[in-house]
Order: C-alpha cells, then structure tokens, then sequence
C-alpha cells in the first residue's frame, strides 16, 4: 500500500463506522512524544492544538505517565461507595494548588460545568433565599461550556445548539466584556454569573481590561456566585494556574478539565469555596467514575508539575515570544491577533486564505492546528514547546496565508 494509502484507509473506516460529528484535517496520528506527533506513514509534526489544551504538559509527559503505570499496578477503580487512598490527596493538593477551599470530582469539563450550575442553584435556593425554579444564571454572549442539553440550551452557536429543544430555562445572555449590560441582567433571582475569563472557542477572545473586577464587585454586591470557567483557560496555559489571576480576581466556583487529566485521562472538578460547594449532601449528586483512583493518581501528578511554576513561567515567557512574533504577521495575511501565554486567536485577512487552507498548508509543512470559526486559526501548543519550534510555526503561517 502506498504512503498516502495507508492515511487514506483509516479515514475511510473512521467515515463508514464512526458518527460524523467532526470535519478532522485528513491525518492518521499514531504516536506521540511531547510537542510532536507522527502519523501512519512515518511523518513527523509539531502539535500546535495540545488537545485544545488538554495536553499542557505535552504527550506522554514521563510524570504522568509513571503516575498513570504506577495506579495501574495496584488500583484502578473503587466507585465511590468506599474511599480510596488517592481521592483526599488529589482534593487536597488540588486544593492548596488552586486557593480553594473544597473540590468537587467529575471526568469531563460538560459535567464540571453541569455540576457548578446544580450547585449554584442548589445554593440560590437553600441559602439565598431566591422563590420555588426561578433562580437565574447569566452567561456571555458566544460561549462555549460543552454539549450536554442543559449547556447548549444557552449557546447562541446554531451548530451547538439548534434542534436539541427543549431547552432548558433560566440563563440570560448579555454580551461578553459589556459590565453595564451584566448589572442590568443582575436581579433579586440571579444565582450566579458563568462565564470563561478568556473565551476560546469564540476565538481566543479576551474582555477589556476590568471588566471581571467589575463582575466580582457586583456580585459581591448582590450576592451572586461568580463561576470562573477554566476548563480551556486554566492550569498555565496563560501562565497562571487561573486565566482569571491576571484581573486579580478571586471567583466563588472555578471548573476545571482538559489538561487537570494529563492528557491521560479525562479528569475535571469544581474548586472553590466550602460554603458554596457544602450544600451537596449524601446521594445529591455523583458520578460512577468522579474521583476514581487512576483519576485521582493522574490528577496528583499534574498538580505536581504545577506546583513548581515552571510551566506556568514557560507559557508567561515563551508565550511573550510567539504574541510577539504573531502581531510581526498583522497585516501580512493576518487581520488580527489576540490571547495571553501560549495561547493565540489568530484572525487570517479575509483576503487571504480560509481558516481550512491555512490549516492544511500548515499540516503540509508539518504544523498541526486547527480553525475555529471560519476565519480564525487558535494556537494553543503544549507548553514544553520550544523557541525554534514558536519560529518553525510562525515561519510556517507566514508562508500559509502568502
Ligand atoms: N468549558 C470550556 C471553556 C471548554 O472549552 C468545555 C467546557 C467542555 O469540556 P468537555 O471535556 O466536556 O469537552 C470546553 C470544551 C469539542 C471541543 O470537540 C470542546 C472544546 C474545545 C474544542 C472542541 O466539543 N472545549
């Protein structure tokens, strides 16, 4: 069978037996060492998506892979009807890592962000006081928190949401960054504010300077729960453990997922305050596979890279150089640039190339990427990414959008 052979068949097993709820770039990864990926005929590529930066630390980080080996060893899963020697540790580093007070397991980031809104209602009712099913939760404009019915029943993007009604009430949308439209939104019945402290999947978007330290202080004011989802922008992809440190902002409840797993496996969690988080009691909510024990092993071993600084100094500095090198291409072939540490929206001029062109001539020239939106290319590598490797893939866009 030829090279291009080999891609081409596994693609076409993938179109004839699996859903087709994704438009994959057209190539077959099947190995992976830290920011670089092979494929089935032997090519080699950088990883410049890291997962949608569920890969922070890289594919097969050594730490994450000898923790995951060593839990294999010895336990795997207990269900959480008896305790486990891993779920306390993993909760409390967790929690002296993030500031929080308490730590709520979950796998995927769509049930961190389903739990927070339980426990924000939940809390809305029996602590503040708000009437029988009327507690409201207000969201941004063009977010994206994940697929279950509940989340999508307040996307405002048609491909996320259309024809999966009925919805679920109670979100009101104001636009992303717009304080004054937030304060209007804010009533007697508000449970809490949900938003993304950067928004990535709308295309890397950050809001104007203050706008969360004004959020903070209207909830505070009126006794809101202020939700912080970091599941996309947390744990130093921004170069802090929270997107939301750079407002020098404390949220009540953070979500986090992707990377918190390694790259292993899915692992997520709602970290923050005890007195919020407290309102579950016994039999309240759960899940089969929250806080299992290769979870929890894999978990540990993330905060542990964490806790050092490293990765978080790498993306502040490294990311300085690939925003710095990115805004060298504005008008050039790109429109526009934005985002904070490793992490990059990057508009392409709507007189160059499409978002798709972009991303395979990226691939052509051994760059993976993807776009988002048409238009806008999201940079996210692994953050064991190197200088000459930033150059590499800048050099490589350049020449993309010629
Ligand atoms: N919150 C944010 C900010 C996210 O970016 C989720 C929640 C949901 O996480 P899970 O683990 O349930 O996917 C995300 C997910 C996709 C896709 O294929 C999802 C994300 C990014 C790119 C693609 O659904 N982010």
């Amino acid at each position: 069978m030829t090279e291009q052979g080999r891609t081409t068949s596994f693609i076409t097993r993938d179109e004839k037996w699996g859903a087709h709820n994704y438009h994959p770039l057209p190539v077959v990864i099947s190995e992976a060492e830290g920011a670089s990926v092979t494929d089935v005929d032997g090519n080699q590529y950088l990883d410049f998506l890291s997962g949608y930066s569920a890969l922070n630390f890289g594919h097969r980080h050594p730490a994450l892979v000898a923790a995951a080996r060593e839990q294999l060893d010895r336990l795997t899963l207990t269900s959480r009807a008896f305790h486990n020697d891993q779920f306390g540790l993993f909760c409390e580093e967790l929690a002296e890592l993030t500031g929080t007070e308490m730590v709520l397991t979950m796998n995927t980031g769509a049930e961190a962000v389903e739990s927070a809104i339980k426990v924000a209602r939940k809390w809305a009712y029996e602590v503040k006081g708000v009437g029988f099913d009327a507690a409201e939760i207000i969201v941004a404009s063009n977010n994206f928190h994940g697929r279950t019915t509940t989340i999508v029943s307040f996307s405002d993007d048609a491909a996320a949401h259309d024809n999966y009604g009925p919805f679920t009430p109670g979100f009101i949308t104001v636009p992303f960054g717009d304080l004054d439209a937030v304060r209007a939104a804010v009533g007697p019945n508000t449970a809490a504010i949900l938003m993304e402290p950067i928004q990535g999947e709308a295309g890397v978007i950050v809001p104007p300077a203050g706008f969360f330290a004004g959020v903070r202080a209207l909830c505070d004011e009126q006794n809101v729960l202020m939700i912080s989802d970091e599941i996309q922008s947390g744990l130093a992809r921004t170069g802090t453990v929270f997107a939301l440190d750079h407002d020098e902002v404390r949220a009540d409840l953070y979500t986090l997922g992707k990377a918190l797993g390694g790259g292993i496996i899915p692992v997520s969690a709602v970290v923050g305050r005890a007195d919020v988080l407290g309102v579950l009691k016994p039999g309240q909510h759960g899940s089969t596979f929250g806080g299992y024990p290769m979870a929890c092993a894999v978990g540990r071993a993330v905060v542990g890279l964490l806790s050092t600084g490293e990765f978080q100094q790498r993306s502040t500095e490294l990311g300085g150089y690939l925003h710095e090198r990115l805004n060298g291409l504005v008008g050039k072939g790109i429109a526009e640039v934005r985002g904070r540490g490793l992490w990059a929206g990057v508009d392409i001029d709507p007189a160059a190339r499409t978002g798709r062109e972009v991303s395979m001539s990226l691939r052509d020239q051994g760059i993976l990427c993807k776009e988002t939106h048409q238009r806008t290319l999201r940079m996210a590598p692994p953050l064991v990414i190197t200088r000459d490797e930033i150059d590499h893939a800048v050099d490589a866009l350049a020449e993309a959008v010629n």
